[in-house]
């Protein structure tokens, strides 16, 4: 099934926008669940099992395993084949993007390997490092557009023609296959806006309401019929992290 598909699914069947991101810290991890080598993935299987009826996607950012060494790629792995038992799709938050043989690396190592429905890759190199990515016809690509980050005003939105904007037209061009999405972050509600006018309905992933202080209703407002927002602390860590989606969700939804 193609990506769109399964996400289109997922929001309906669960009526969710909401994407859990699976940022893991051990150190934050509640302490009922024992130490030793498989607390990643016994943290993360819980919030699966806590979330699966109130999000659309799940996006664990690999930074946040890859930092475990073989533990934390084990978890990974055994993360994503976890949520795909409740059929929701992973976007797989890497930021890759390279020239074209070193993308398809990256990109066999999510697709064939970790096995994720989805990546994030970012737009710097140009067309030929995106299109090994977008060549995996049934996989979803979302490509960083304005990332939700202070540094974003460095090349993103600083220059005479915003870099974002050209990236989002850019997009459009590279969406040949049907696959690609983009990112924004939900604390520029604004060029949101902007950026949705120019991709139409494509998938946004919009990461940055919760801890990062993102704007909810705009984000829903302007990001259109499938407006992914991520939040990722304020959900995992809370004390009750059921309790805190199901509060988004119906949140999310009081918007759209
Ligand atoms: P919280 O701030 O804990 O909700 O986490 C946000 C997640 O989204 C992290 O995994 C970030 O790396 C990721 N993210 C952003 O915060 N801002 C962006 O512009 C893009 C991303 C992303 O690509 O997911």
């Amino acid at each position: 099934m193609k990506f769109v598909d399964l996400l289109d699914r997922t929001i309906k069947k669960n009526n969710s926008l909401l994407c859990v991101g699976l940022d893991v810290d051990v150190e934050r991890i509640p302490k009922d669940i024992p130490a030793g080598k498989n607390i990643i993935f016994d943290f993360t299987r819980r919030i699966i099992d806590q979330t699966n009826e109130l999000v659309c996607a799940y996006k664990p950012n690999s930074a946040f395993y890859e930092r475990y060494g073989l533990v934390g790629i084990e978890a990974l792995l055994k993360t994503i084949e976890y949520a795909h038992k409740f059929d929701i799709p992973v976007i797989l938050d890497a930021k890759r993007g390279d020239i074209g043989h070193s993308s398809e690396a990256y990109a066999q190592a999510a697709f064939q390997y970790l096995k994720a429905d989805a990546i994030t890759v970012s737009p710097y190199m140009g067309a030929d490092s995106i299109e090994p990515f977008t060549r995996h016809e049934d996989k979803g690509v979302f490509i960083l557009c304005l990332t939700s980050n202070p540094g974003s005003a460095d090349l993103q939105t600083g220059l005479p023609h915003p870099l974002y904007l050209t990236v989002a037209e850019k997009v459009k061009q590279w969406n040949v296959r049907g696959n690609c999405g983009v990112v924004v972050g939900a604390t520029k509600p604004d060029q949101l806006k902007e950026v949705h006018d120019i991709v139409g309905d494509l998938p946004i992933l919009i990461p940055g309401v919760g801890a990062q202080g993102g704007d909810l209703a705009l984000s829903v407002k302007y990001g259109g019929k499938r407006a992914i927002i991520n939040a990722s602390r304020s959900i995992i860590y809370a004390a009750d992290p059921k309790a805190e989606a199901e509060k988004l969700r119906t949140e999310i939804n009081q918007c759209r």
